[in-house]
């Protein structure tokens, strides 16, 4: 079997700084051990000139190899190009995009720096799969260097129709560079109908039925991947914390009201503050639910070093000041509000205890707190999940109460009726959101990944 090397702009080494132990890391980690493997990327440090070589690290089967970047080269890949530029377009948000030649610039060489410091780590056979929007010209700064190695990539977030990809300046730059990749996976079929709809427009390609696609003088294979969790271990992380002393002291302070939940990123794409909006219209549509209801969000602080994230947290501290300060009792605060991270089992706990789940992003890709809420329910009595359509998880979830998140009217009315939902039909849909996280892990994606990219049939480079 073929050694399998990953690439993704942080890995789950064990010493890195930053580096997280998510539910991703968890999926990724297992699909090395199996075959035993290489996880390349960036170490989280600083470092005064040109990154030496690797540092490597070994655990079990697996090394690790980790480079740190400048300061100039973070700031341009990471803050501004990735984080500034691609990420609000792939998440429909035009007027936040920064684009300037100089973050780009940095962007391309940050993707040369990795490909000559991870070209000399490969093998002729070894199967390289590469991770999310940092590295969309990786394939093609490996192959200038006579890496012929199979290379696959798999896009986290949503690529967006091309009304809204076209308006990139160097977007041909950057979707001829995707096509050198032999296998290219998307959370969903409307990523697939995307990246089709540009290849043929813009590319003057084709894709077939079959995700085959010619463009721009190249040949691969492109499909949908959506991204599972860790179901089994979720299941079994929330039967433990159930009874565990973090939930013991929420249900204290809670006082016999019922939890509704959010979890996220601190990011825009997540529509934090709309949902601050649609449960104040719960509160003014639904008085009943007054002094009734806490909605708990957690929002540990991500990407602190880009402006529209601190102009979002303060946004957030003005919805939450207002809500309490306008519904509030001594002895009852609407809204709680916490900056913080949380270990897995304990949120999975909470995830247990709250009976709504509210998962409302204005885009992404697929959203594994979705899965996460649903995974950890108690088959008996389970909560009910309030989800976005502009949510990949949308797709494979239709079961959930699925809203439009711009309309918090009806975000409003959507956790009123989550709230009062009888037993029976709450567990209908349970039972039928569960079939499906059981079918569809992170292990199957993973496996199911790797072997369409081991495959062959993938296309290489027309001639
Ligand atoms: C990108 C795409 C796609 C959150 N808070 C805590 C915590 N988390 C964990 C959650 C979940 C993960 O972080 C977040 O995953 P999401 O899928 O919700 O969102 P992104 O971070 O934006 O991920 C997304 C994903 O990639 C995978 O392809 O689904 O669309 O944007 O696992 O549980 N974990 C802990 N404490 C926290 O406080 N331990």
């Amino acid at each position: 079997m073929a050694r399998l090397v990953i690439v993704s702009n942080r890995t789950a080494a064990p010493r890195d700084r930053g580096a997280r132990a998510g539910g991703l890391a968890v999926g990724l980690r297992e699909a090395l051990a199996r075959r035993g493997g290489l996880w390349f990327g960036w170490s989280g440090d600083i470092c005064q000139e040109n990154p030496p070589a690797p540092r490597i690290q070994e655990a079990g089967n697996i090394q690790f190899a980790t480079i740190p970047l400048t300061q100039a080269d973070h700031d341009d890949f990471y803050v501004r190009y990735a984080n500034a530029t691609l990420w609000p377009l792939c998440h429909y948000r035009l007027g936040l995009i920064e684009f300037s030649r100089s973050a780009y610039e940095g962007y391309l060489r940050v993707n040369r720096l990795f490909a000559e410091r991870l070209a000399p780590l490969l093998r002729p056979d070894d199967l390289v799969w590469i991770h999310d929007y940092h590295f969309f010209p990786l394939a093609a700064a490996l192959r200038a260097l006579g890496v012929a190695n199979r290379i696959g990539f798999f896009l986290h977030i949503p690529l967006p129709a091309l009304e809204v990809l076209t308006a990139l300046p160097r977007h041909r730059r950057l979707m001829s560079d995707l096509c050198c990749y032999d296998l290219v996976g998307f959370q969903t079929g409307d990523d697939l109908r995307a990246f089709a709809s540009y290849l043929e427009r813009e590319g003057g390609g084709t894709v077939d039925a079959d995700g085959r696609f010619r463009a721009f003088g190249r040949e691969g294979h492109a499909g949908a991947f959506p991204i599972g969790i860790d179901t089994a271990t979720f299941v079994e992380l929330a039967e433990a914390a159930v009874d565990g002393p973090h939930v013991q002291r929420l249900r204290e302070s809670l006082a016999g009201r019922r939890l509704v939940i959010g979890v996220d990123r601190l990011d825009y794409s997540k529509g934090i503050p709309q949902r601050m909006e649609s449960f104040q219209t719960l509160l003014e549509a639904h008085p009943e639910h007054r002094g009734r209801v806490t909605y708990m969000q957690i929002a540990p602080i991500s990407r602190g070093e880009v402006e529209q994230y601190r102009a979002l947290r303060r946004d957030l501290e003005g919805w939450v000041g207002r809500i309490n300060g306008r519904f509030g009792e001594f002895d009852w605060a609407p809204v709680r509000y916490l900056n913080k991270a949380f270990p897995r089992q304990v949120l999975a706990g909470f995830y247990r205890y709250a009976a709504v789940g509210l998962v409302t992003p204005l885009r992404d890709g697929m959203n594994l707190v979705a899965k996460e809420y649903v995974a950890a329910q108690d088959p008996d009595d389970p909560g009910v999940l309030v989800l976005s359509r502009f949510a990949g998880a949308a797709r494979s979830l239709p079961q959930a109460l699925v809203v439009n998140p711009f309309d918090v009217e009806e975000v409003g009315d959507a956790i009123h009726m989550a709230l009062t939902m009888p037993r029976e039909e709450r567990r209908a849909r349970w039972n039928e959101m569960m079939a499906e996280l059981r079918g569809n892990t992170i292990q199957s994606w993973c496996e199911s990944f790797v072997a369409r990219l081991a495959a062959g049939d993938t296309g290489r480079q027309a001639a």
